[in-house]
């Protein structure tokens, strides 16, 4: 399945007269305009291989149609998507769910999509049917050393794997922790697992990061071992510079303020990068900005004004990805849509007042600073996102353009109706 480059020009022209409108009223308000679509061209979100088939919960999981069958097939999707809006130019792929057979075919498929391979993800949450040990009682932290010897060795397997597709990051997100009080020595549990990780980084290439996930609760529902951005940062710390924490915005307890969070781990050097999704009571994985754009855009003005304070490359210099599950929408869909909330808090974010701002706080002018931030959230900045998505050969509407060319009714045809995508 293929979008053609004449159906993509057919849609554009067809709305080019609208979009002209709209883009010329707020890029005359906009000083740096063509700097802001530079930006957004150039933001990339890295899509996760296990998010193109439906998820499911504890309770049961209802399949859609034409899912991937296989890696080929998953990546032929984000190629897809990357198409329509060209912002989803990387993958992240899912070991042991996604293991390359021939890692030197599957990169040249990818680059034939315009797709590079972003951060390599193990897995030590769940046991698979060929190991010898059981994470039943955690990876890392665990009490026996064989079991702590099993996931060490698959993460560096899962660092092999990343190399041989160009990779230069591993996600490693623990589902360690403890379901009772009593059941763990909190101490203990640290340390084994810093022990753990330092094996683990001290297989890294030397050009390699290693993002440290936390998560406050789930599947463990009394400690996590690594269960605030606190406990990671110390983890990311001790194990030394090409250590770094990673932000899940789900994986917080409700209310925090992760754009506070995300301010000082960006001011202390250590924010890796970012998984995107949207919650409303806990880790929901909901789509990006479905419940809660304000504190997306929040968020972004903290990266923006962060990342520029430390002169950093918004596009490169921090790992983006989506990790998301998608239990009643087609999940090309639902990543069309994160996508496009990204981009919209970035160009918010971008249109942000600075020097304004500052001024503001040093005056502590608070009804000021609260101004200047929502005259960019409320400015409806996405005919400049659209405008960014044209220049680069994208679908001015990537939502409509995928429902007109019946994209998904074409994969059923191609791949069936009851296929479930590996690992799900
Ligand atoms: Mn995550």
């Amino acid at each position: 399945m293929q979008v053609e480059k004449y159906a993509i020009d057919n849609h554009n022209s067809d709305l080019l007269a609208q979009h002209k409108r709209k883009y010329d009223f707020i890029a005359a308000d906009v000083a740096n305009v063509k700097e802001v679509i530079k930006k957004l061209a150039d933001f990339q979100v890295a899509i996760p291989s296990w998010a193109l088939g439906t998820g499911g919960t504890r309770f049961g999981r209802f399949s859609g149609g034409g899912e991937p069958r296989t890696l080929e097939e998953k990546i032929e999707d984000v190629g897809l998507l990357h198409r329509l809006n060209q912002s989803g130019g990387a993958i992240s792929l899912h070991i042991p769910w996604d293991i390359p057979k021939n890692a030197a075919s599957i990169k040249a498929l990818a680059a034939q999509h315009g797709l590079r391979f972003d951060a390599v993800n193990s897995n030590t949450f769940q046991d698979q049917p060929d190991q010898s040990e059981s994470y039943k009682y955690g990876s890392l932290q665990h009490v026996d050393k064989a079991v702590r010897k099993q996931a060490i060795e698959h993460n560096i397997e899962v660092i092999r794997h990343g190399v041989e597709l160009g990779s230069d990051s591993i996600t490693v997100w623990l589902s360690d922790g403890s379901c009772f009080p009593g059941q763990l020595n909190f101490r203990k549990a640290f340390q084994r697992t810093l022990d753990g990780l330092k094996e683990i980084y001290a297989a890294l290439p030397s050009n390699w990061k290693m993002f440290v996930e936390y998560k406050a609760f789930e599947p463990n529902f009394y400690s996590m071992t690594v269960g605030d951005w606190g406990q990671s940062l110390l983890y990311a710390n001790k194990l030394g510079p090409q250590a770094y924490t990673l932000v899940d915005l789900g994986h917080h307890l409700p209310n925090a303020n992760i754009e506070q969070i995300v301010a000082l781990l960006l001011g202390e050097g250590k924010l890796g990068g970012f998984h995107f999704n949207d919650s409303k009571y806990g880790d929901d994985d909901l789509t990006v900005g479905s419940i809660n754009p304000y504190q997306l855009f929040l968020i972004f003005n903290e990266l923006v004004e962060g990342m520029d304070a430390r002169s950093m490359n918004h596009a490169t210099d921090l790992g983006w990805m989506i990790d998301a599950s998608h239990n009643v929408k087609d999940p090309l869909e639902d990543l069309l849509q994160s996508v496009e909330a990204i981009k919209i808090a970035y160009a918010q974010a971008l249109l942000v007042d600075t020097k304004a701002l500052q001024q503001a706080q040093e005056n502590n002018d608070v009804a000021k600073a609260q101004e200047i931030l929502q005259q960019a959230y409320r400015t409806d900045v996405r005919p400049l996102v659209a405008e960014a998505r044209l220049l680069a050969g994208g679908a001015l509407q990537p939502l409509g353009l995928y429902r007109s060319a019946k994209v998904r009714e074409q994969l059923i045809k191609e791949r069936g109706q009851k296929t479930v995508a590996t690992g799900l």
